[in-house]
């Protein structure tokens, strides 16, 4: 069933996009399949994505802004230029579609995450990101953001056992404590568009917090 939602100003598309997003280990990827089975139950058709990638171009382009090579380090300008480049495929040939046929669309990761990552964290300015933004998406933008919060020492025990890191999660700590900073304050800022999550409870606990918020949302969504 599509969700019966009015088309919004800056969505102007009868779906929903929702957005999880948060720091290494946070727990997005484990919630999301709280977010896509609550959202199923309650007759709404659901696909799932990611960023970066969620199409076969933008898979490569993930592949090479996560893959380590120790012959050549890729600099933060070509982050972040193929950050935009990989979510400008994903709406434009996927996101969007689906949203026109009533879908709705859950991203593992999506523009916030580029705020805190190479904004707060690499230190681009927030309008030097709002300008590559305006390129690849326009005003495009998720209709609701989950915020998964934990410290990062938390998030970094939960991903300790995983035998090899990513480029991004070699990265130190103090990268990853300003990419926290970037979240909460972004949130914290925009309390309509970020639903901020404490994620430093177990899966179960968490999934609860999910469930609880949809039902909320949902409600008053339908009535917009
Ligand atoms: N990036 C991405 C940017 O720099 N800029 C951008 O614009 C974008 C879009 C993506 C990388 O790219 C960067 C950010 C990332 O570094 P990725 O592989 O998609 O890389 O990595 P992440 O999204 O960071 O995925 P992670 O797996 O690290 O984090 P998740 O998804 O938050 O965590 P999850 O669910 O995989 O869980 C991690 C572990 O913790 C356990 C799980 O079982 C798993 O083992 N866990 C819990 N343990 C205890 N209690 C809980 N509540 C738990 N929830 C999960």
């Amino acid at each position: 069933m599509p969700l019966s939602s009015a088309p919004s100003a800056l969505n102007p598309h009868r779906g929903l996009f929702i957005a999880l997003e948060g720091g290494e280990g946070a727990g997005k990827s484990t919630q999301l399949a709280t977010v896509r089975d609550y959202l199923t139950e309650q007759g709404f058709t659901v696909e799932c994505t990611r960023e970066p990638g969620g199409t076969k171009l933008a898979e490569q382009i993930r592949s090479v802004l996560l893959t380590p090579d120790p012959d050549e380090s890729l600099c933060s300008a070509s982050e972040l230029l193929l950050m935009y480049a990989a979510r400008a495929q994903l709406v434009n040939s996927k996101i969007k579609p689906l949203l026109e046929q009533g879908v709705v669309v859950i991203s593992d990761r999506f523009d916030l995450s580029t705020i805190a990552y190479q904004g707060y964290g690499r230190g681009f300015s927030l309008e030097q990101i709002a300008a590559l933004r305006q390129v690849a998406i326009g005003d495009f933008k998720p209709d609701l953001t989950l915020l998964f919060d934990v410290p990062v020492e938390v998030g970094m025990t939960r991903i300790k056992k995983r035998s090899a890191k990513d480029r991004i999660e070699q990265s130190s700590i103090d990268f990853f404590t300003r990419v926290r900073q970037g979240y909460l304050e972004y949130a914290a800022q925009h309390p309509d568009e970020v639903c901020v999550l404490d994620a430093t409870g177990d899966v179960a606990t968490v999934a609860q917090q999910v469930r609880a918020l949809l039902a909320q949302r949902c409600a008053s969504l339908r009535q917009q």
